[in-house]
């Protein structure tokens, strides 16, 4: 079986489960279910010359690990990553702060990890990157001479090209993506707008094959929705049966679990759960709102700005409808343990997802998934996350308009049981055929396959190269997955 080796901005121990972020759920999952390391940033700041690399095995499970120092923190993971490729990767330009040196940084530590990850690297091993911070790893492993399949999965949307093309960097960033054999992206529109912005900034073209040729290479783009492990939220008959008998609230609890991101759509929801209770006055002390939003890359002043926004919010609509038993919102500014995520859930009667534009979205398919399939609960989805292309079945509601998040809301709770049910066992059909392990297994054949095609392509005499193909052709053929995982790449 060929190593995995999982490379992301963040890494994080596997005895301390409970992190919050679903970029290293998705991670975590997919390592529970195959043999290989995961490497990157081990959350710490160390200023000295040369800190060593750090090894742990856990439960059968390595992770490789390095700390930054308080330069590259600023600079590539608040800076660069956080304040320009974050904000407009999810049309937010009004918000991209392009410092200099915030490139150069960004550039020298993945530089870095590259060099101390490439003699970790065997032969047969397929190597795959997460996400934004580490754009340029592929480019710099290749530089140090790997050869291995390289892919990349983008966790967070693609913002339309004339977006992109504001980053002053965008023809470095085209470069750097065409040196991974596969580009993996959450949903379709992505895939339209990652072509479109190769065709304006640097005249890609696609190929008959269904590939696209990005400057001197050739690659694959496809379409691999995230999932989650259904497992780890369901619940035994007995837990179950429990629950409903201990179940004797009158109120319908309204449930957001949501870092605390400006991308989420927060202000809205408050905005329009206060619209609601003033257009509906019979839903006052029927329902409550519980607002989970952990705390998220508190200095940068966009995310300072949002927690003043929502404090002074939720305060003013406890302040306006509240009364001394009944609190309509409930807003936590604090990560709620994993193992209390699901009762959380369960015990809610809406789950509301409101982000302005989101990669994928895996609160919603954990609210899914946590459901009693007799008496489901109902999922409110922006029509603008990644999710709503597979949950069609949700009530989809479009976060800008306050009027139609009120609409969802009384729709949602107005609904019927059978139609509740209805929805809910399309919604649960598909977040179980596409979880976590399809998500991984899909992707890691469609990287197998691009990594042949590069192999393939490379000159005849170049041995080293034929060596590589022979090799993994042959650990093509040991991994093979069953064929039902390759239907959900596109190419
Ligand atoms: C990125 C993309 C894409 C949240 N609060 C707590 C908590 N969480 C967990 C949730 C869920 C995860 O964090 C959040 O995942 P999301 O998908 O909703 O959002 P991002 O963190 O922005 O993730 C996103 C994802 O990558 C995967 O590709 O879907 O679009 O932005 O698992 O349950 N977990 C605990 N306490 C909390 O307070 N334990």
């Amino acid at each position: 079986m060929a190593r995995l080796v999982m490379v992301s901005n963040r890494v994080i121990d596997f005895n301390v489960a409970q992190q919050a972020g679903g970029v290293t759920v998705a991670i975590y999952n997919t390592l529970a279910q195959q043999n290989g390391f995961w490497f990157g940033w081990d959350g710490q700041i160390d200023n000295s010359d040369s800190p060593e690399l750090k090894v742990a095995r856990v439960d059968g499970h390595t992770t490789v690990t390095e700390p930054l120092t308080t330069d590259d923190y600023n600079e590539y993971y608040l800076g660069y990553s956080n304040s320009v490729l974050w904000p407009v990767f999810h049309n937010r330009l009004d918000l991209a702060q392009f410092e200099a040196g915030y490139y150069s940084r960004y550039v020298a530590v993945n530089e870095r990890f590259a060099r101390h990850l490439a003699p970790l690297i065997e032969p047969d091993d397929v190597i795959w990157v997460h996400d934004y911070h580490l754009l340029p790893m592929a480019l710099e492993l290749r530089k140090l001479g790997i050869e291995n399949p390289i892919g990349y999965f983008l966790h967070i949307p693609v913002g339309p090209a004339q977006a992109l093309l504001a980053i002053p960097e965008y023809k470095e960033i085209a470069k750097a993506l065409s040196a991974y054999d596969l580009i993996g992206l959450q949903t379709q529109s992505d895939v339209r707008n990652l072509i479109d912005f190769f065709q304006q900034s640097v005249f890609g073209r696609l190929l008959p094959s269904g590939r696209i040729r990005v400057l001197e290479a050739e690659l694959d783009i496809g379409c691999f929705p995230v999932g989650i492990d259904p497992a780890d939220f369901a619940f035994g008959p007995d837990e179950a049966e429990e629950l409903r008998a201990a179940e004797t609230s009158e109120i319908n609890r309204i449930i957001g679990i949501d870092r605390l991101d400006y991308t989420k759509g927060l202000p809205q929801k408050f905005k329009s759960y206060g619209r609601f209770l003033e257009e509906y006055p019979e839903y006052r002390r029927r329902i409550v709102l519980s607002q989970f939003a952990p705390p998220t890359r508190e200095s940068v002043e966009a995310y300072a700005d949002i927690k003043a926004e929502l404090e002074s919010l939720a305060g003013s609509i406890n302040g306006r409808f509240g009364e001394l038993d009944w609190v309509p919102i409930n807003y936590i500014h604090r990560t709620i343990p994993r193992a209390e995520l699901r009762d959380v859930y369960r015990s809610s009667r809406i789950g509301w997802v409101t982000p302005l534009m989101d990669g994928m979205n895996l609160v919603a398919k954990e609210y899914i998934a946590c459901q009693d399939p007799a008496d489901p609960g109902v999922l409110i989805l922006s029509k603008f996350a990644g999710a709503a292309e597979q949950l069609a079945a949700a009530v989809l509601v479009n976060p800008y308009d306050l009027n139609d998040l009120v609409h969802g809301l009384r729709i949602a709770l107005e609904m019927p049981l059978e139609e509740r049910s209805a929805r809910h066992a399309q919604l649960l059909d598909i977040v179980r055929k596409s979880d976590s392990n399809a998500w991984s297994r899909s992707y890691f054949s469609a990287l197998m396959k691009a990594g042949q095609r590069r192999l393939a392509r490379a000159p005849k005499s170049s041995s080293e190269m034929g060596k590589a193909l022979e090799r993994l052709q042959s650990t093509a053929k040991k991994n093979n997955p069953p064929s039902r995982f390759a239907a959900n790449v596109v190419t």
